[in-house]
Parts: C-alpha cells; structure tokens; sequence
C-alpha cells in the first residue's frame, strides 16, 4: 500500500491556507495545520473540512513551537504559507514584519532540514519582490522591492531558500505569487474592500467608502488555482522557482468599475487626483480618495510572465479577471443580503 503523505501548513487560518488545505485533504494527504493561540477559529465556514486537519499551536516567532510541530507531524512537504502580509502595514510594523516573514523563515527552513534533509519546503514568495521593476516580470527580472514587506520576502527568498537549495542540496522551493484573491481574502486588502463595500452599499447597508491610489496595476488571479501550482512545484522533480500569474494586469479603478457592474450599479468618475469622486448614476457619491490610503511608496505595476509554470507543470490559471470580480462580488452580496457580515 502507499504510504500516506504528510504535509504540514504554516498560514493554514489564512486565505491560500484554506485552500491549500482543501486541496492536500482531497489528495489524501495527511495534514496538519500551524496555527496562533490568537487565530481566528480555523475554517469556521468549512466545518467538514477543521475535522479533517490536525492544527498544532505554533509561530513562526518561536523556535520551540516550530520544532514541536515538526516532530509532531514528521512532514514530507511544508508549506509555508505564514507572514504578515499586509504591504501597507509592514511600512508601520518593519519589525514584525521582518520577524516573521524573514526569520520565521529561516527558523523553519533549518529546523525542518535539520530533522530530515530530504523534506520538501514550498516557500510564499510574491511579485512585491519586484517592487519597481519593469513589467512583465519573470523568474529572470532583477528584483526591487520597495516596501519592507517586498524586501523581508525577498531576503527570505535569497538566504533560506536559494541558499539552502545551492549548498545543501535541499528542496527548497519559491513560489513568486502574483496577486490572488477569492470570496475568502482578508478585507483589508482592496479587492475585498472593494466588494464588500459596494454590495453593502447596493443594500443601503452603507453610504460610501474611501480608496487611496485608484491607478496601481495588478495581474490579479484566483486562490483557489494558485494554491494548485504551490503542489504542483513540490511535485515536480527539480526544486525551482516559478512565477504564477495571469498574464493580465488591471488598475484598482478597472476592479471599481466591473464590481460596480456586476452589481448593476455602474460608478462615474469626476474630478481629479485627492478631489476624484465616483458617482452612481443618481449623483450619490459612493467612493472618495484619501491620502491615508496611499504608502509611502508604491508598486505601480505589476504583469507576471508564468510561461516557465505553463511549460514546465503545466499549469495555467482558470479564473481570469471579470470572472474573478464577478465571482468575489457575488458572494459578498449574497452573504451580506442573508445577514452574514463576513
Ligand atoms: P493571509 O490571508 O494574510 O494569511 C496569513 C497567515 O499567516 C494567517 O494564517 C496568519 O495567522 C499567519 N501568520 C501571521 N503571522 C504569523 C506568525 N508569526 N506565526 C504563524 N502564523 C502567522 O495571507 P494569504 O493571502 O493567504 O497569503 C499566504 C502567503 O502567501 C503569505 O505568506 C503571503 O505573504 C504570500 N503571498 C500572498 C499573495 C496574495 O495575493 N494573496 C501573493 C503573493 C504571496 P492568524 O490567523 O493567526 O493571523
Ligand atoms: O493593494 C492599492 C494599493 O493591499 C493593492 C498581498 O497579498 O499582493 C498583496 O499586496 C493595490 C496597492 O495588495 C487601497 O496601494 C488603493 O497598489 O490589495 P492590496 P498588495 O499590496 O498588492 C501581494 C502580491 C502580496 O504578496 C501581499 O501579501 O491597491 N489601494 N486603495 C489600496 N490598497 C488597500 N489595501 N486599501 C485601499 O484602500
């Protein structure tokens, strides 16, 4: 008989995390979950899916709860999916930022190769290692992060991950996930924001709600395919990197205006930068531009060229942009009209 494979989660209460989850339990895998003393009950909304799981209290902060957590679940493959990974707040949080998403790493990546070298670890890389590099961006661009959430990334990437595969022969493994998003995306990235907002507004639930940069571009795609392309690398027969995208790139206005669409509700805009409003066709104004949302420097655009992903596993996104908007509005709506708040 097959020996049952264990996989261990890092961020499993997060939204990739749920996915992911979904995804090994549907594969047969073993799986336990790392999560905070602090965390949200896991999987709330996917009740079958939290009897399926075994969650074992540990952070990324705290070598002793790694250690515990990889002795307890004896992982074939880590995926370590944990990080603070909000870009806005690691300008006001560097140091936790740095603690979790750079030294958390290399705290599991050691620990995990230190008990069994042949481990396969998939590391949460992201296309804010980019930073300001020309699009599109491939697994060759020269990365130039500009956030301290892109720069903790990336040198996670460099020490733990490149290096451990270059001198140790380990399989180490970075995903470079543009952005992706799903019913299920925490509600303060704008996505979210944007689509709670506007069908709460459709309800009358709400007035109006406040944006910062309207023209930031990004190559958006769904979770639930990405989370496919983190297995699939771990599968693959050489540990390398690999960049997920759509290959399409849209602003936060575009997002705006197909949200507001699907809901039958279409936004104009008028006047200009910082006084730039959007109006529903009754005059109402709904959204307004506030510095507050802006960061003190910012990714402009960012395009991912996945054609190695394509070639090498196979593997192409399913859900493209107006299905996306139309998928994660959908659901908010109809969550919000049956009086479930998130
Ligand atoms: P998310 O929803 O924000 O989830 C983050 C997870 O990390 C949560 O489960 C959180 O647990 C956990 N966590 C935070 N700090 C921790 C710590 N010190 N120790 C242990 N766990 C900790 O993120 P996501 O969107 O699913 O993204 C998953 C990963 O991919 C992240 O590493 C992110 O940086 C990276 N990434 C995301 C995207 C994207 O577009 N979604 C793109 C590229 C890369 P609690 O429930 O306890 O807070
Ligand atoms: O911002 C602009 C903002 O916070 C997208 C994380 O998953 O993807 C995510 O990082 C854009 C930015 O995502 C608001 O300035 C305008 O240009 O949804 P976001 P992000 O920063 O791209 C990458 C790949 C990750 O790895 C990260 O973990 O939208 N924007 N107005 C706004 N952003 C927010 N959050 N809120 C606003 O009101």
């Amino acid at each position: 008989m097959k020996k049952q494979k264990r996989a261990l989660v890092t961020g499993i209460t997060g939204q990739d995390g749920s996915y992911l989850a979904e995804l090994l339990v549907g594969k047969g895998y073993k799986v336990y979950g790392l999560i905070r003393r602090s965390s949200n009950d896991p999987f709330v909304r996917l009740p079958e899916l939290k009897h399926k799981v075994t969650f074992l209290y540990g952070n990324l902060r705290d070598i002793a709860t790694i250690e515990a957590a990889i002795d307890e679940s004896n992982p074939d493959e880590i995926y370590n999916l944990a990080a603070q990974s909000d870009v806005g707040v690691s300008f006001k949080c560097p140091h936790e930022t740095i603690e979790t998403n750079y030294y958390g790493v290399g705290r599991l990546v050691n620990a995990a190769l230190a008990k069994n070298p042949k481990v396969r670890i998939y590391q949460a890389s992201t296309s804010e290692m980019y930073g300001k590099a020309k699009p599109p961006q491939n697994e060759t661009t020269v990365f130039m992060p500009v956030s301290p959430y892109g720069e903790s990334k990336l040198r996670a990437h460099e020490d733990f991950i490149v290096a451990s595969r270059e001198k140790r022969g380990a399989f180490t493994v970075s995903g470079i996930l543009f952005n992706h998003e799903s019913p299920r995306r925490g509600e303060h990235f704008v996505t979210r924001k944007i689509t709670i907002s506007l069908a709460k507004i459709k309800l009358g639930l709400q007035d109006s709600f406040e944006l910062g940069n309207l023209e930031a571009k990004r190559d958006w795609g769904y979770a639930a395919d990405y989370v496919e392309a983190m297995w699939k690398m771990l599968q693959f027969d050489k540990p390398e990197d690999f960049v997920i995208a759509t290959g399409e790139s849209h602003t936060v206005r575009d997002f705006v205006e197909a949200a507001a669409s699907a809901l039958g509700m279409p936004i104009h805009w008028s006047g200009k930068g910082l006084k730039e409003v959007g109006k529903t066709a009754d005059g109402k104004i709904v959204i307004r531009v506030n510095k507050k949302y802006y960061r003190p420097a910012e990714v402009h655009y960012l395009l991912g060229d996945s054609a190695k992903a394509k070639k090498k596993l196979g593997w192409n996104p399913k859900v493209k942009f107006g299905e996306l908007v139309r998928m994660m509005t959908e659901t908010d709506y109809e969550r919000l009209k049956r009086g479930i708040v998130a």
